[in-house]
């Protein structure tokens, strides 16, 4: 049993270089466990409230001084003398000392810098891995990585309308082959690009951020990108999108810019399906608003079988928006993102929920990372099967995908991989026609 001594916290600076939170817990015996918090561009509506400062002068609004504040005055006295490992415990008074239903009193980027210290501090304590520590011990899987190869929407000047254009390695029988594919196909990707004289550099996440016509040009690309890299599409390697349809929706219509269409949900929803029978689609993440439940419903309706629907700005990390996802039948798949929600036990709730429903958790980073690689080691305790981090490059991203290696080492014998069998449930529309 060790007690929480003091907590710090201060701002560092995100990959875009914005500022953010950092917090240390220092526990007895000298230990300091650290929580760092990620920061999103393509925000859902329903997420918790990520608190800035909004003064004009100090970072052109976006300093975090206030949450910094919340940690070291209110946070503080509620948390430092309280036992390091009783993290449901610490993280239910950090959620009473705020009393607001989104975490807008003292900031969902600072409950969830505290929350992720402890977590931290709290392996650090019992000298285990972090993910034994979250895990109970009980965590032993790798998780298939869902690998950006084009960026566009919100992270990229909405060049492209679709946010992630991913790859999946569907073929890999280990964490490292997967790996091996990904590198194999986005460095043949960057050359194709380059001969054709279209790159233009590289989107928020890494991927790359192509002169296209249109969206479609970039899953014609990525086919290509497969083929040239030597894989098979569809069988080797699988696409995954994320639309982060809320930004394409005014309301009305799902716009398309850089296509020059506007859609309303009906066709939008039919465009969606035209694609999964064409193109070797094995995933679609928030296809659809995060409002437009009916819309979600006929989709859910029509393409759950066939393949992954997973809710990202849909349930937030929320389990009264996943159950009642869950409810309605819209989706298969549910996003994880620890800062949408604001705390640890929170988000291993929102795991929980998915998996006992038979639905997929993929756990994921935000588009402004840090260094840090708590989201590895979520993936692995909580047995998710699947992780999305962006791309194959910058180190915000590679330090996550780096840990997991390191992780597979210290689970060693232990260690599972189960690969595209994830998906072993759906029957791909493609090439089904
Ligand atoms: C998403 C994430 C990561 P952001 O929408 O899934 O790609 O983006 O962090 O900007 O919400
Ligand atoms: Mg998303």
């Amino acid at each position: 049993m060790m007690k929480i001594r003091s907590l710090d916290a201060y701002q560092i600076f995100d990959s875009r270089g914005n500022p953010t939170v950092e917090c240390a817990v220092g526990v007895e015996a000298g230990l300091v466990g650290y929580g760092r918090v990620p920061c999103g561009a393509s925000t859902g509506q329903f997420e918790a409230l990520e608190l800035r400062d909004n003064d004009p002068t100090r970072y052109r609004g976006k300093s975090v001084f206030a949450a910094i504040n919340h940690i070291t005055d209110t946070i503080a006295r509620a948390v430092v003398g309280r036992e390091v490992c009783d993290q449901d415990a610490i993280d239910a008074s950090l959620i009473e000392l705020d009393g607001t239903e989104n975490k807008s009193r003292l900031g969902a980027n600072a409950i969830l810098a505290v929350s992720l210290a402890v977590a931290d501090a709290g392996a650090k304590t019992k000298g285990c891995a972090l993910f034994e520590h979250l895990g109970s011990g009980k965590g032993s899987l790798l998780p298939l990585p869902g690998v950006q190869i084009v960026g566009g929407g919100a992270h990229a000047h909405r060049r492209l309308d679709i946010q992630d254009f991913l790859l999946v390695a569907n073929c890999a029988r280990s964490y490292e082959e997967a790996l091996e594919v990904t590198h194999n196909v986005y460095r043949t990707a960057a050359e194709l690009l380059s001969q054709r004289g279209l790159v233009a550099g590289v989107a928020d996440e890494g991927g790359y951020w192509p002169q296209f016509a249109g969206n479609e040009a970039a899953l014609e690309f990525i086919v290509e990108a497969i083929r040239v890299a030597g894989y098979a599409p569809g069988k080797d390697c699988s696409i995954s999108l994320d639309f982060a349809a809320s930004n394409l929706f005014d309301g009305r219509c799902y716009r398309l810019d850089a296509d020059n269409r506007r859609l309303s949900s009906e066709q939008f929803i039919d465009f969606i399906v035209d694609w999964c029978r064409r193109y070797p689609i094995i995933s679609i993440e928030d296809p659809l608003a995060d409002d437009d439940w009916v819309a979600w419903r006929q989709l859910g309706n029509k393409l759950r079988r066939h393949v992954q629907i997973v809710g990202d700005d849909l349930f937030t990390t929320n389990v009264r928006r996943i159950q009642r996802g869950i409810e309605d039948g819209v989706a298969n798949a549910v996003l994880i993102k620890p800062n949408q929600i604001g705390t640890v036990s929170e988000t291993l709730a929102a795991i929980e929920m998915t998996k006992n429903c038979g639905w997929q958790p993929i756990i994921s980073a935000r588009s402004g990372e840090t260094e840090d690689a708590f989201i590895a080691h979520l993936a692995v305790a909580t047995n998710a099967g699947q992780i999305k981090v962006g791309s194959f490059s910058r180190g915000e991203r590679m330090s996550k995908w780096n840990e997991l290696i390191r992780i597979g080492r210290v689970l060693g014998e232990r260690g599972r991989f189960r690969g595209a069998r994830v998906f072993d449930s759906l029957s791909p529309l493609y090439r089904k026609i």
